[in-house]
């Protein structure tokens, strides 16, 4: 097997990390948070000009550019054989006050690795394609990995059409004003796609505590993401004896209490996480009427998840009748763990190991689109390193050596996939 980067063709990669970063750092303008870091949620006018952006982009580099109906967008490389696609890319939107490298790291190094393969090697023989998909972080509706499930076609319609933003905003209306709008579903999902590679950072500190410049992604975490609606009685702050009360904060405190605690008892690998909270009427002096809380919870075992999200179910119902309130539980995700291509992970150890790139095996804790790809697509992931393992916040930052080694490993899996194989 021709060894890419050691081979005659050595790749020039000396600009190679100067270029992600100042890459990296163009595309985190598009939503640059005055509070820090980077807000880019799904169909915001920030959004809007980020693909966009992306989209000149990648027709500078001569690629076939397209948006799908609902507003991924696609670079090509078209192949010999157009039957045949390998496709790398990763999402677009970040979550709120989000880092640099979250999702857009995959996007700028999907775009350079391909880049760099139709300059040194011409037309491959199946179609190479970069996408930018439209959204994976549930940031600002309700649902989560609205890019890749409609590339796979596992969208179910109803699943979006009344949901609404934290402001009210309905999701439909949000996509219509961006210009898109929900797939043909009569079409048949698509059929050329031979492999998925995402690289993405890891959102851990495995890679850092042991010195190693990329990870080959071996299996993803599942999760499932809940919202929960406690409904008390608003009623006032000073007349309202403490026994009269049904405070929506003391029912819904006690639940997320128990619930971590729980999560607590049961040990790693399970994680829940209780992110988002709204309390209305949000009033120094009223006896809160109402509170809203999502819960993620994740593990590496299918029925770990299960046996946890029915103990939550359990102890919500109980707690609701202790505090005489009214809950909700709407779980509105369920991903499951899943484990990445042996042959593909092969691919990338060989090219990693024969163009002598630091790695190691990894398991990802954080969810991504490749899991919604492995369904049905044979699918690998490729992890660069987080310092400190900071993750969705301005801190988030890869050291620029680092992003330079993963797309190399990217650059080597995707010319053997595309042109060898
Ligand atoms: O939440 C996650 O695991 C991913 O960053 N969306
Ligand atoms: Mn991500
Ligand atoms: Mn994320």
């Amino acid at each position: 097997m021709q060894d890419l980067i050691k081979g005659k063709e050595k790749l020039e990669f000396e600009n190679l990390a100067a270029e992600i970063v100042e890459r990296v750092e163009w595309l985190g303008c598009f939503g640059k948070d005055p509070l820090g870091g980077v807000s880019r949620l799904l169909y915001s006018e920030e959004w809007d000009e980020a693909q966009k952006a992306m989209k000149g982009w990648m027709e500078n580099e001569g690629f076939e550019v397209q948006f799908d109906e609902i507003g991924n967008l696609s670079g090509i490389v078209k192949g010999n054989d157009m039957s045949e696609t390998i496709l790398t890319g990763s999402h677009i939107d970040t979550v709120t006050n989000g880092g640099l490298y979250d999702g857009q790291y995959g996007i700028v190094a999907g775009v350079l690795a391909l880049k760099y393969l139709k300059e040194h090697y011409g037309q491959p023989k199946r179609n190479l394609e970069i996408v930018s998909l439209a959204e994976e972080e549930g940031s600002r509706f309700p649902y989560a990995f609205w890019g890749s499930k409609n590339i796979v076609g596992t969208v179910v319609r109803k699943d979006v059409e009344m949901i609404k933003d934290f402001d009210g905003v309905p999701f439909v209306k949000a996509m219509n004003k961006s210009g898109f709008n929900f797939r043909d579903e009569s079409k048949a999902p698509r059929q050329d796609l031979k492999a998925f590679v995402e690289i993405h950072i890891e959102q851990g500190n495995v890679l850092e505590k042991e010195k190693k410049s990329v990870g080959v992604v071996h299996s993803i975490v599942g999760q499932r993401r809940f919202t929960i609606e406690v409904t008390g009685e608003a009623n006032h702050a000073g007349t309202t004896p403490m026994g009269y009360r049904k405070d929506a904060v003391y029912a819904a405190s006690h639940m997320i209490y128990e619930l971590i605690s729980l999560a607590k008892q049961q040990g790693d690998p399970l994680v829940m996480t209780v992110g988002k909270m709204e309390v209305k009427p949000n009033i120094v002096n009223v006896v809160p009427g109402t509170v809203i809380f999502t819960v993620d919870v994740r593990h590496t075992d299918k029925n770990a998840i299960n046996q946890f999200t029915e103990m939550l179910s359990k102890n919500i119902v109980e707690i609701s009748q202790e505090h005489g309130v009214e809950t909700s539980i709407e779980m509105w995700l369920d991903a499951d763990p899943v484990s990445m291509d042996p042959r593909i992970v092969e691919i990338i150890e060989r090219q990693c190991r024969n163009n002598s790139l630091n790695y190691k095996l990894i398991h990802s804790g954080a969810g991504h689109d490749a899991q919604i790809f492995a369904e049905t697509v044979p699918t690998a992931m490729l992890f660069v390193p987080s310092r400190n393992g900071i993750s969705h916040n301005p801190a988030e930052y890869t050291e620029p050596a680092d992003l330079a080694e993963g797309v190399k490993a990217l650059i080597a899996t995707l010319y053997e996939l595309a042109y060898i194989e």
